[in-house]
């Protein structure tokens, strides 16, 4: 039995374009169940939640009485649970995983510490902004110019075979217009994006949570709703609250 609980997030779209994927790949024919976790009213906090993952964050995953946290590690054991190319099972695993640690160690934090100072921190005055947004910006930039020189002239992040690391690397890069971080100085990572984009498992993945016409475009009140949910969770009062 597998249970999935996320959000329509750059964590959360990680797992469900994996689940999709090994469906597309035949790797994946067992039932599981969704369950749309909502950030803005705080069910990451309830009981049942924490219960699953210490870290009240999403997503979170049960398999067989495992409850699995941290995106990048759900990837691998997937990965490793339902055998595709999606994770080389042999030695050219560390091809792959060193890239979903790199993820999941500089873009996902700096990606998502860009985001949140651009478009979360309603209540911080702007010129205590100044610095963070330098810093995370000129950081995030870097990693792009790591990842366009690691996409050189192959298709996938990791040569000609589409696998995880695509997978845990897309859902923050794809943001670039929400997070404000210019990518359109590097063509080979725009035409990976949409190489991405195009896959129908990814296609899929991203739905999950969201209409089918707000996949690429949210809408205004959408992102509305977003930038407040993430000023309540980015505010210092209640993440005290919620964990000391
Ligand atoms: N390192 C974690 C990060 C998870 C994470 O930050 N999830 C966000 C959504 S993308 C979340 O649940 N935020 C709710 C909160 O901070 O209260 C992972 O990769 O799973």
């Amino acid at each position: 039995m597998m249970e999935l609980w996320t959000s329509p997030t750059p964590n959360g779209w990680k797992v469900s374009i994996m689940l999709e994927e090994l469906i597309e790949a035949g790797a994946l024919t067992d039932e599981f169940e969704v369950r749309m976790i909502d950030l803005m009213k705080g069910e990451q906090f309830g009981d049942d939640f924490v219960e699953r993952n210490p870290n009240q964050k999403i997503p979170t995953l049960r398999h067989n009485g495992r409850d699995l946290i941290e995106s990048c590690s759900i990837l691998q054991y997937l990965g490793e649970t339902f055998p595709s190319d999606l994770l080389p099972l042999d030695e050219r695993k560390w091809d792959v995983i060193p890239w979903v640690y790199w993820q999941a160690a500089n873009v996902g934090p700096v990606f998502g510490n860009k985001l949140s100072y651009t478009r979360y921190m309603n209540d911080v005055p702007d010129e205590q902004k100044v610095h963070p947004l330098e810093r995370f910006n000129t950081e995030a930039l870097r990693l792009v110019s790591v990842l366009d020189r690691k996409l050189g002239d192959n298709p996938w992040v990791c040569g000609n075979g589409f696998t995880i690391a695509d997978i845990a690397l897309y859902p923050w890069i794809r943001g670039w217009k929400w997070s404000k971080v210019n990518i359109t100085t590097k063509p080979r990572v725009m035409e990976w994006v949409d190489r991405v984009r195009a896959r129908p498992g990814v296609e899929r993945g991203l739905a999950y949570g969201v209409p089918k016409d707000e996949i690429d475009q949210w809408s205004e009140e959408r992102k509305a709703r977003t930038a407040k949910s993430g000023a309540n969770m980015a505010s210092n009062e209640n993440v005290k609250d919620s964990i000391l």
